[in-house]
This record gives structure tokens, sequence and C-alpha cells, in this order.
């Protein structure tokens, strides 16, 4: 009898079943076989664990349909190369892809058990740093639900980003040790394990047949191990899969140290294998040119390449077919040394002509750019390279010297533009630009929102724009409405459903069906209770998390995202302490009650950063204390903000601050969630705010502060931040208070780094952008005041942000990019 037979027999031995007293079973039984407990004295993990196994079960088998109908249908399936997937817990999602949420409630409640606890024990793998990484997520997640062949691939960090607490003000880092518990979520593949070669050299010889060839004779040798994870999609038959890499050592090279009868030297050897993939790094946007960081990822882009390279073997396809069986995405150039892997494996490894395997690589790779910041752009110290990757070094010497061939034809006799477009940077110590390997081993190059990508043409990639003008194209980001809206923001999903039916969780350009509920009362009474009762339950979390307590009346204005200069939560934080001023020095002000709230990690080493989030503690400190505010004004910092975190922030918020200088932010992601969720923007003309603006409508949206035309005049002008300090009285006088120590208990010299830089550099424009901050904050103000226009806008921003979902974005990289389709799962 087969699997699926034996399951009719005994249904209620049917690990695929969705009746409540099989999924009942089930988790005593896991209770009971996984975890060895009974309901009696089993803790919380087990419990959770137990939930998780019964749902993971409830998987497999669309999981593995999905893969036999992929391999059957050979499709073309996308690659997402990420060192990042910032995935959030995983119980509630898959709960509601499988449509079994409810189910699932009160088959636990019959057990005496409550469903939200056993969410909360979850712990998140926080295996990515900010936006680019939780982009990776959603996309996964839309390439599922759209029903598109798809593997996500990176690396499986046993530490991921750390965990941060507030001490005295101060951020304070912790290890995640996120895998203590195991995680449920993962199976481990060791039968697919692939070698990876790392460091050594190369040698040229002459193969049987007289051609000449080169061996790659490495220094050591490391295991690549997959573990997959179900990525399901909503209410679909597809579920794809997430693949990490983790890094083992080999026992071929073990025993080599065993032998010579250097045991310790064998295991300390394991140890520094196994170092390959133990921890993130912790930095968003700035590079630290670490020889791990490089070995990193080329060891997942390896393995990757491995594996597709296996799958194509066992869809019965020629190497030389690669191109039409996958579409490789560079998710920012972490992976981009795929370029020169991919063409290592196929002329080293598989033989193939190096004209061939290239027309094979270029047909295979596309590339996003994530960023303009100079800090974030990856280089490798040349010899640095050469020692971790010596045959790379080669092949990328090889395809600069035919490219730049091409280049010359294009811009004859202009040598300093070779030299900027140069796989090569020799203008001091030679580095290798990873941004050129990928420009130049892609066919298509995006910037991830219309302004960004405008100008990666004009100012980033300008030379390669001018060379290849057709490779270039713009796809603004987006955000996924399952986790986002629907797991969220159930109170809201609910009311949406009931007014227009549930077809948004699928296509959340349907939302756009609530707008003329804009103007009808009792809708717009509902929106507002439901927006207050996400309101307490935020409250109730950050005097968890805080001890401070805050009022749900109050205005929810929130900031949570990387801490960065050139994000500006210094700008807030200055605007806070001018309304603090303001309420000291008019004892009966009357302004709008607000609660500033606050979440976001610096990168452990910049100080910058660190110094900012104890400026906005210092300044909440003063406040949240002052009797003279009487709670007019309360600022909280959030600590350790997160995909759970978040889940619970972007529902309760009315205005969302999406404030970095004009030019500076790629596109932004949070901003996308909380116009869904209801908050209002207040922002610059920056990132995906434009477009943010242009769909919801210029009155819906409150915006301040220069374009980056602007900006670029203002630099190019000369800027002199003490211009702007001299105009403007009352943000002088913050300054000088801030100065002072008033917020520092008299230590004047601990701001002076950040104020000191205001005055002189201000390299965001903090002071130019000031007083149109302020003034816009005071016509926010006065809207709030309006409850009824407050509403009926809150309701036509989320009606109008259809665009922002993650499957308008997918759907768009499928056809103008990967040209991959829906491929429909046959179940068996
Ligand atoms: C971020 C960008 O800063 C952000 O603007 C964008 O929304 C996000 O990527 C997703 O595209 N590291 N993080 C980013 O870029 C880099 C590099």
């Amino acid at each position: 009898m087969s699997a699926a037979d034996s399951s009719v027999a005994h249904p209620e031995h049917d690990r695929s079943s969705l009746s409540r007293e099989s999924l009942k079973r089930a988790f005593l039984d896991h209770l009971l076989y996984t975890q060895g407990k009974s309901l009696e004295i089993a803790s919380k993990n087990d419990l959770y664990q137990s939930l998780a196994h019964t749902v993971r079960d409830r998987l497999v088998r669309s999981w593995f349909d999905t893969s036999a109908t992929h391999q059957k249908r050979n499709a073309r399936t996308v690659a997402y190369l990420s060192a990042e997937f910032l995935m959030g817990p995983y119980l509630g999602n898959n709960l509601l892809s499988l449509g079994i949420s409810h189910e699932i409630r009160l088959a636990m409640s019959e057990l005496g058990l409550d469903l939200d606890e056993l969410l909360r024990q979850e712990e998140e793998p926080g295996l990515g740093n900010g936006g680019l990484g939780r982009l990776a997520a959603c996309f996964i997640d839309s390439l599922a639900t759209l029903e598109v062949p798809a593997i996500g691939y990176g690396i499986r960090y046993e530490y991921g980003i750390f965990y941060q607490t507030i001490m005295d003000g101060w951020q304070v880092e912790n290890t995640d040790a996120w895998l203590r518990y195991g995680n449920p979520w993962e199976i481990q593949h060791a039968e697919w394990a692939v070698q990876v070669k790392l460091g050594g050299h190369t040698e040229q010889y002459t193969d049987d047949s007289g051609r000449f060839r080169v061996r790659w004779v490495p220094e050591k040798t490391v295991a690549g191990v997959p573990f997959d994870s179900p990525i399901p999609g909503y209410r679909v038959d597809t579920t794809n899969t997430l693949r990490l890499w983790r890094a083992e050592a080999t026992e071929a090279f073990d025993f080599h140290t065993f032998n010579r009868g250097d045991y310790l030297g064998a295991v300390n050897k394991k140890v520094t294998s196994e170092n390959l993939t133990k921890v993130l790094y912790p930095n968003d946007e700035s590079v630290q040119g670490k020889e791990l960081r490089l070995e990193q990822q080329y060891f997942f882009v390896s393995c990757s390449l491995q594996d597709m390279l296996r799958l194509q073997q066992h869809r019965g396809q020629p190497v030389t077919s690669f191109h039409k069986s996958f579409a490789i995405q560079l998710n920012d150039t972490h992976p981009s040394i795929g370029v020169a892997e991919l063409m290592r494996l196929l002329i080293d490894e598989h033989l193939v002509p190096w004209d061939r395997a290239w027309d094979i690589t270029r047909q295979t790779f596309s590339y996003t750019n994530h960023t303009l910041l100079p800090e974030a752009l990856e280089r490798w110290p040349l010899e640095l390279f050469r020692r971790v990757l010596p045959r790379h070094l080669e092949i990328i010497f090889e395809i600069n010297a035919r490219f730049l061939n091409e280049a010359r034809i294009h811009f004859f006799g202009d040598e300093t533009r070779i030299a900027r477009l140069s796989l090569i940077d020799e203008s001091g110590e030679r580095y290798v630009r990873m941004a050129h390997l990928a420009c130049v081993g892609s066919h298509a190059i995006n910037g991830v929102a219309d302004l960004h990508s405008e100008l990666l043409k004009r100012d980033l990639l300008k030379d390669f724009y001018a060379m290849w003008p057709d490779k270039f194209t713009s796809m603004t980001n987006g955000v996924t409405p399952r986790r986002w809206v629907a797991l969220s923001n159930p109170r809201m999903g609910k009311l949406v459903t009931r007014c227009i039916g549930d077809g948004w969780i699928k296509d959340w350009s349907r939302i756009r069906e609530i707008e003329p509920y804009a103007d009808d009362a009792a809708f717009a009474a509902e929106w507002r209770a439901i927006k207050r009762a996400n309101k307490i339950d935020l409250a109730s979390l950050l005097l968890r998390k805080t001890g401070i307590k805050v009022d749900p009346d109050s205005m929810f204005d929130v900031q949570v995202k990387r801490i960065h200069e050139y994000k500006r939560q210094h700008l807030s934080a200055l605007h806070i302490a001018a309304l603090y001023h303001r309420v000291k020095s008019q004892r009966n002000l009357d302004i709008t009650p607000r609660t500033f709230i606050f979440g976001g990690k610096a990168a452990p080493g910049y100080m910058r950063a660190k110094l900012m989030i104890k400026l906005i503690t210092a300044i909440g400190d003063v406040i949240n204390h002052d009797p003279d505010v009487r709670d007019r004004i309360k600022v909280v910092f959030i600590p350790n903000f997160s995909v759970t975190v978040g889940q619970c922030v972007y529902p309760a918020a009315e205005l969302s601050e999406q404030i970095s200088l004009a030019g500076k932010e790629a596109s932004g992601t949070g901003n996308m969630k909380f116009a869904m969720n209801g908050a209002l923007t207040i922002g610059t003309m920056d990132g995906a705010n434009i477009e943010i603006r242009d769909e919801v409508g210029e009155d819906v949206f409150f915006l301040f502060g220069l374009t980056a035309e602007e900006v670029y005049a203002l630099r190019r002008e000369g800027y002199r931040p003490m211009d702007f300090l001299r105009r403007d009285g009352e943000l002088h006088a913050v300054i000088e208070l801030i100065r002072s120590g008033f917020f520092s208990r008299g230590d004047s010299a601990l701001f002076a780094p950040l104020i000191d830089d205001l005055l002189n550099h201000d390299p965001y424009m903090l002071l130019a952008d000031y007083d149109s901050y302020a003034a816009c904050h005071s016509r926010v103000d006065q809207a709030y005041r309006d409850t009824q226009a407050w509403t009926r806008m809150s309701i036509l921003n989320t009606a109008r942000s259809g665009k922002f979902s993650s499957d308008r974005a997918i759907g768009e990289y499928c056809d103008r990019i990967w040209k991959a389709r829906a491929v429909p799962v046959e179940k068996r």
C-alpha cells in the first residue's frame, strides 16, 4: 500500500488532514513522540515545538508536489540569492497560508491552551539587518503565492542580528542564540551537501585532448549543508523552498590532519571551517572588508550554484541550457561573486568554452542595487581577494580585459572613463569592485524605486548606463499584505473583508474598493475603534518592555528603522526637544498630545548612531519625568526592534516618519507597511515616499524638506549649516540646550560629537530641513484635531496603497527580468 492509500485507510493518521480532531491528535502525538512530554509536564517551548511540527507536517505534501511538478515540467526557476532573509516568525504566517488559524485556535483551546501564548514562544530567525533582508522575505512569500517556481538561497547563520537592550539609554548588544531550542521549520539534507574550496593557488596544465586548462589547488575545503524550510503560498498548492547553507568541516581534510597525529589541530580546523556561517555581520549599508565576510559570500554562492547545477542534471538538462532553467537575482552585490563562480564552474569543471560560458552567465544573472551610499559599495582589496579566491581573480581579470575592450570601442580615447568602468579600482591601493562585476555579468540592472533608479543612471552607474541603457530598469519595492496586514492587523483585515470580501489578501490592488467607505460614518467609527484597540495593544507592549506608560488617546508618531545619520532620527530628536522647550516656556500651550515612538538597531561599531540612540532616550528621560509637560509629550524607545515587534507597531501607528535626506534612502519599505495600515506619512521627497505621495494624493501626505535636486544645488553652492542656524531662533535655542548638558545631567561633552558635526558639516542637512520639518509638524498637529478628517485621510491612505504589495513588484520582475511564470502544482 502506498503512503497515500494508507492515509485514506486511516484518516486519523493522515498528516495532511486539517480537521480539528486530527490537528489535536497530531499535536499530542508530537508532544509525546517528538518532544517526549505529556501535557502535564510540557514546557511552553514543548508546546510550541509540537504545534510547529503539526503545522509543518501539513505543508510537506504540497512541498513535495511542488518540487515534483517543477522537475517534471522543467519549469524556469527563480533563484533569489541573498546574504540575508529576515523571515520573522513562521508559525502565524504558515497558519494563515494554510487557512487553519481558526481551527488551530479552537483545537488548542479545547486542550486548554492559548494559541497567542504559543505564537509568542517562537524565536524569530533574525537572519538580516533591515530592509534588504526583509525585502527578500516578502519576495519569496509573493513568489510562492503567485505560484512561480522559486528557491531562496542564503546563509544559515548560527547567530542572527544581535539582541538589543537599552541600558542607561545606551544600546547594548547581546548574542542571538535563535537555534538554542532547535528550529522546527527546517529539514537538513546532508545528502545534498557540496564542497567549497578556499585559498591556495592555481596551476596550468594541458588536458588529454591537448587543451590548455587551469586547476585550482585550494588551501582548504569546507562542506556546505543545506537546511530547507517550506515557503507556502497563500491558499495555493505551491510550497517553495528557502535553502540556507551551513558550513561544516569536511571529513577528507580532518583525516588528513588527524593521520599526521595532530588530533587537536584537526579539531581546531573543524572549528575554523564552521566559523564561516557562525554570525551575521550586523552592518546595514556599510562594509568592513573582512576576509571572513568574503568567505561567507563566496561560500553560500558556490553552494547555491553547485546545487542548481545538480538540479539541472537531475532534470536531465545539459549545462549549456542552464540560463533557460534558472533566472538568478543578485540581491545587492553580496552574492555578485556568483558571476565569476558560474564562469569557473562552467569552464573549469564542465569544460564549456569561454564565450559560450559567458553567454550563459550573462543571460542568467540580474542585479538589484539597493543603495547609493558610498560606504555600502563593496570592494575587496586585491591581495585579500587573491588570497581567498585565486582562481576567481584570474577569471575577473579575463572578464575585465574583454569588457574594457568592448568599452574602448564605445568610448574611444576616453581613458578616464575606462578607468572608472574597470572592475579593478587602481586609483590607489587596488580593489575589486563588486558592483562592476555585477553590472558586467548581468543582463538587467535595477534600482528599487523610481528616484533611486534615476539617480543610479545619473550618478553611481552612469558609465554603465551610457554603455548599456537597455539593461537599466526600475522596480519599486513592495511588501507582503499577508504578513503586514492580514497577520499583523487582523482587526482591520476583518473589517475590510466584511466590506469587500477577502480578495485583497491575494490581490492588494483590490484594497481600493474601500475608498468609497472613507465617507461612511459607521465605517469610519469602526476604523477609529480598530486603530485605538491596536494602540492599546502597543501601549501594553511598551509598558512591558520599557516601563513607560503612554496614553492611547495621544497621537502615535512612529519612527522605526535602522539607526543611521542619513535616516535622520536626530532631526526628530531636535524637533521633540523644541516642542518641549515650547511647552516649558508657554505653560498652557495647546498642543496635540503625542507619543513619539522610536525603534531600531545601530551597527555595533557605528558610534554616531549609538549616540543618536542616547540622545533620543536622554531627551525622553527628561520629558517623561517633567510634571510641567503633564503627559502631553512622551518619548519611548522600544528595545530590539524586529519583525515580531514591527507586527505590533505598524497597525498602531498614526503618523509615519520617513525623513531621510532626499536622494539617500533608495526606497524604504517600512513607509509602505505604515501606509497600508492607515498611518499618514510625514516625509521628504525620497525613495518610495515620492510614489506613495503620488498614489495617496498630496493632500493626504505631509511633505517637507529639500528635493534631491535642491540638495545637489545647495551642495554645489557650498552648504553652510550655520547660515540656517542664524535664521532660526528656536533651533538655536534647542541646540544650545543640548550642548549645555541639559539632557545629560550637565555633561556638556556627551553630545558634542553630534552637535559639532551638525554645526560644522551637517552632511545630511538637518539644519537646512529643520524649519520646514517643524512647520510640517504644526500642520500635522492641526490636522489631528479634526478627528473625522484625519480618519478619512487614514482610510484613503490605505485604500490607495495598492501599488505597494510585493505581489505587484514580483509580477514586474517576472515579466520584465526573469521571464518566469506561474506553474500550478499538480496534486498527487
Ligand atoms: C536597503 C535600503 O537602504 C532601503 O532604502 C531599501 O528599501 C531596502 O534596502 C530594500 O530595497 N542595505 N540595505 C538597504 O540597502 C543596502 C545595501
